[in-house]
């Protein structure tokens, strides 16, 4: 066969909704795009947990913290699942760690935010899960096997934070004015961020035209992104707060709801390493990674350990 024949093969399989596996034949910028999306997505979970890892001791009540340290966890678990796709393409779970570290691979731009108050627990909970799980219902459908099958667990999960996160914002929001203040001020803080996770324009995404023709994304940034915003506007009723964007007005025609103009500048300069936080949370990531090294070497050891005694 020639090398368009094996093309061919790949692109009707995938037309055709059969998953490409690990040991099918498959272009080389089709791994190499895979690779850069799981591992982002990877890194987005563990990165993810550093602003709320930092309320678990701070958590207004035992339940609370027990259910936030439990959220925490899972991130971790989904970090995992992903590091494990993105193996199965060839590359070392080192080599994408390495990338993190050096500023190389990227991660989504929210996490570069501060958390400042408790009320930032519940609008991470509803904005930024409310706005992965619209990405990730989508990604359990992706063309990559592996990817799509660790979509299926994760997104469960992701459906229960993102309604702690809710409660959250509903109990702040039926308690003291000082209480509905910081529920507010939260949801203001964090609906702007939210709406760039979904990635740049369309008419500015780089990577989305091959990646539909692959299957690997299933809708564009922009329908996403609308899909979250008339979500929003009928949840965000429920707690009697508001949008912070006086252009948001429902569209007749479109029938849709318009929104303003993200600010674009503010999201590259957080892509590109200038957030608020984002030396914070690579230098956490580095000091994490450094002091977890002889954890590391002891599992190793009693593994060989195990393996020499089993032969
Ligand atoms: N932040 O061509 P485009 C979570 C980059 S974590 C940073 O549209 P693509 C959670 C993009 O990588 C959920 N960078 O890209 C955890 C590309 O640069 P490169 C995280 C961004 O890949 C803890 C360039 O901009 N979810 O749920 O087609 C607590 C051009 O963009 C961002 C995922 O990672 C951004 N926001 O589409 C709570 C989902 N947006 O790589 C919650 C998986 C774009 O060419 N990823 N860039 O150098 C995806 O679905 C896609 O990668 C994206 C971007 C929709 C994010």
């Amino acid at each position: 066969m020639s090398f368009a024949d094996f093309e061919k093969n790949f692109q009707d399989k995938v037309d055709a909704e059969i998953k490409i596996e690990p040991r099918d034949w498959m272009p080389e910028a089709y791994r190499k795009t895979l690779v850069r999306q799981i591992s982002q997505h990877a890194h987005s979970e563990i990165v993810g947990m550093l602003p709320e890892g930092n309320w678990i001791t701070r958590a207004p009540s035992l339940r609370r913290k027990a259910i936030l340290l439990a959220k925490v966890q899972d991130e971790a678990g989904h970090g995992l699942y992903l590091y494990s796709a993105a193996e199965t393409l060839g590359v070392s779970r080192e080599q994408m760690i390495n990338d993190l570290h050096s500023g190389k691979a990227k991660y989504s731009s929210i996490f570069n935010y501060p958390t400042l108050t408790w009320a930032d627990m519940g609008a991470i909970g509803w904005l930024v899960d409310g706005a992965a799980i619209l990405n990730q219902v989508m990604l359990c459908r992706t063309s990559y096997g592996p990817y799509a099958r660790a979509m299926v667990r994760i997104c469960k999960e992701e459906s229960f934070h993102q309604r702690q996160g809710f409660e959250i914002l509903l109990t702040l929001s039926r308690g003291t004015d000082a209480q509905k203040a910081m529920c507010q001020d939260a949801i203001n803080r964090w609906w702007w961020p939210s709406l760039m996770m979904f990635g740049p324009r369309d008419t500015e995404s780089t990577n989305s035209d091959q990646s539909m023709k692959w299957k690997i994304k299933r809708k564009s940034n922009d329908e996403l992104r609308q899909e979250f915003v008339d979500m929003c506007v009928q949840q965000v009723k429920v707690l009697g707060m508001t949008l912070p964007d006086p252009a948001l007005r429902w569209n007749e025609a479109r029938g849709h709801y318009d929104f303003g103009e993200i600010d674009w500048a503010e999201f590259w300069n957080v892509v590109k390493g200038n957030g608020p936080c984002n030396k914070q949370r690579l230098d956490a990531r580095r000091k994490a990674w450094e002091e977890g090294e002889w954890v590391r070497k002891a599992a190793e050891a009693h593994a060989n350990k195990r393996r020499t005694k089993a032969a």
